[in-house]
């Protein structure tokens, strides 16, 4: 055991929201100048700069990742913190031209208070996706971390008081999906829910958030991204991203490329320097600092990504590396290369969720295409050839939301990330994300009698 956390339930839900909801509606957070609500995020970034060991010590014994990435993914939140920082005092609208004696113009209003609700294989980076554009625009939140990895998201409470962020604004409560997420996200004084975590929860929310009002809704949710490999592509660097991608996290990563298309020509290259690549890697100890990977977050996730291994040997895949359980104490599981993956076989179709890399022949570029469009997500996709016209071609075929061209995963602030298909619905980072917790007001002002009908 780490630590005891409370549990909240309906009731605290309840208080939360009305919190936020007073906060949103009567108090100072969204009638503060775009500067001051500037200033006061960036105290936060600084507060967090000031904390980070401490925070990446607690996002590693909450969820496993080696102590780097869990410095790295502080250090990118803070730069999302800042980036919406920066947009405070620059929300603003339009005026448009309209017949007659009138003046038009379009405000951005903050969309009011949010229920956000995060998973587990982000927990830090996951909060500030959503908490940072949602203050920057003015709104107030009820945010709810996953059962699993509440620590760094309580860390953060007091650090919100430090800066200055006024009471009510941001409101944290643990606790379990049906007991907190549901009352939550149904919440009639919630006006945007904000989710990131699996498919099937996102069809749940999507199905009961609306019973009492209609409230705006983003989903990032799961995939199941292919990466075709041409037979013309740099293959030491296919095979180095791919690797990188499905084994990011302990493979826990939403934009996995969990499918690998190769070109039959350099399908064998592909394997071999792929599972040479896999070998590499150090599983263990994530306080090492030589950790590439460390335990899957769960009994219950590794016992799934296993079961998936075995499906998929059963069904006429080859393991060509790893596919068991590391050791018998923690959840660590070998880095894993899969073979002679036919479509229709489970593990092409499922999203694994863990450190194995997939891997799948095709003859033509048009066949490649359409096999990886035909997948119920469309979350993230990737091409590797020399040839830019190709890229370009394939890059406009692929149904996903963000295609990568001789690289993969790679994200940045600026740049909107966010799902086709049953991988979701709406935008988070870059400016499209922030559009997601405004809404437009349109004024008319007549400015002249003649206007009367
Ligand atoms: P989910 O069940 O989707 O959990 C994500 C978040 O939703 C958690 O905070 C969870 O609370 C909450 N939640 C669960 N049921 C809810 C409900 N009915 N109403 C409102 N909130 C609810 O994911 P998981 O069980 O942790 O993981 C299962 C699978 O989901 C994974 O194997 C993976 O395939 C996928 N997954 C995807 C992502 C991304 S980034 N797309 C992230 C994590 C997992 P609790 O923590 O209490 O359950």
């Amino acid at each position: 055991m780490i630590a005891k956390i409370s549990e909240a339930q309906a009731s605290d839900v309840d208080l939360a929201v009305k919190a936020a909801r007073k906060a949103f509606d009567h108090g100072p957070w969204r009638s503060y100048s775009g500067s001051k609500r500037c200033r006061i995020l960036l105290n936060l970034s600084d507060l967090i700069l000031q904390n980070i060991e401490e925070i990446a010590y607690l996002e590693v014994i909450d969820n496993g990742k080696p102590y780097n990435w869990a410095y790295d993914d502080i250090n990118e939140s803070v730069k999302v913190l800042r980036y919406y920082a920066g947009y405070c005092d620059k929300i603003h609208g339009t005026t448009i031209p309209m017949e007659g004696p009138y003046l038009a113009y379009v405000r951005k209003e903050p969309v009011g208070v949010c229920a956000q609700v995060i998973p587990w294989n982000f927990p830090f980076m996951m909060f500030w996706w959503k908490v940072a554009p949602a203050l920057a625009a003015g709104c107030t939140i009820v945010m709810k971390p996953a059962e699993l990895t509440p620590l760094t998201a309580l860390f953060l409470g007091h650090l919100f008081n430090e800066a200055g962020v006024p009471a009510g604004v941001i409101n944290i409560l643990p606790g379990f999906g049906l007991t907190c997420g549901t009352p939550l996200v149904q919440h009639p004084l919630v006006d945007k829910v904000a989710f990131t975590g699996s498919t099937s929860v996102g069809y749940h929310i999507m199905r009961n958030c609306h019973e009492h009002n209609l409230k705006r809704v983003s989903l990032e949710l799961g995939g199941k991204s292919a990466n075709i490999v041409l037979k013309d592509a740099d293959i030491d660097s296919a095979v180095t991203y791919s690797i990188r991608g499905a084994f990011c996290n302990s493979g826990q990563s939403c934009i996995a490329p969990g499918r690998i298309y190769v070109q039959e020509e350099v399908y064998d290259e592909f394997i071999k320097k792929a599972v040479e690549e896999a070998k590499k890697r150090v599983v263990g100890d994530p306080f090492k600092k030589d950790c590439d990977q460390g335990p899957q977050i769960s009994q219950k996730q590794m016992d799934n990504v296993l079961r998936l291994v075995e499906k998929g040997k059963e069904e006429g895949a080859t393991i060509l590396l790893g596919g068991k359980r590391l050791g018998n104490k923690g959840f660590f599981i070998e880095s894993t290369v899969i073979g002679d993956v036919i479509e229709g076989m489970t593990i092409a179709k499922e999203e694994i969720f863990g450190p194995v890399l997939v891997v799948l022949k095709f003859k033509t570029l048009d066949e490649a295409i359409e096999r990886a469009n035909n997948s119920k997500y469309g979350l993230g996709a990737g091409v590797f050839t020399k040839n830019m016209e190709v890229a370009i071609k394939v890059t406009n075929a692929l149904k996903a939301g963000t295609v990568y061209v001789n690289c993969y995963d790679i994200c940045a602030v600026t740049t909107p990330f966010g799902g086709f298909k049953d991988s979701g619905i709406g935008r988070e980072l870059g400016e499209y994300g922030l559009s997601g917790y405004l809404e437009l007001k349109t004024v008319i002002i007549k400015i002249a009698d003649d206007a009367l009908p």
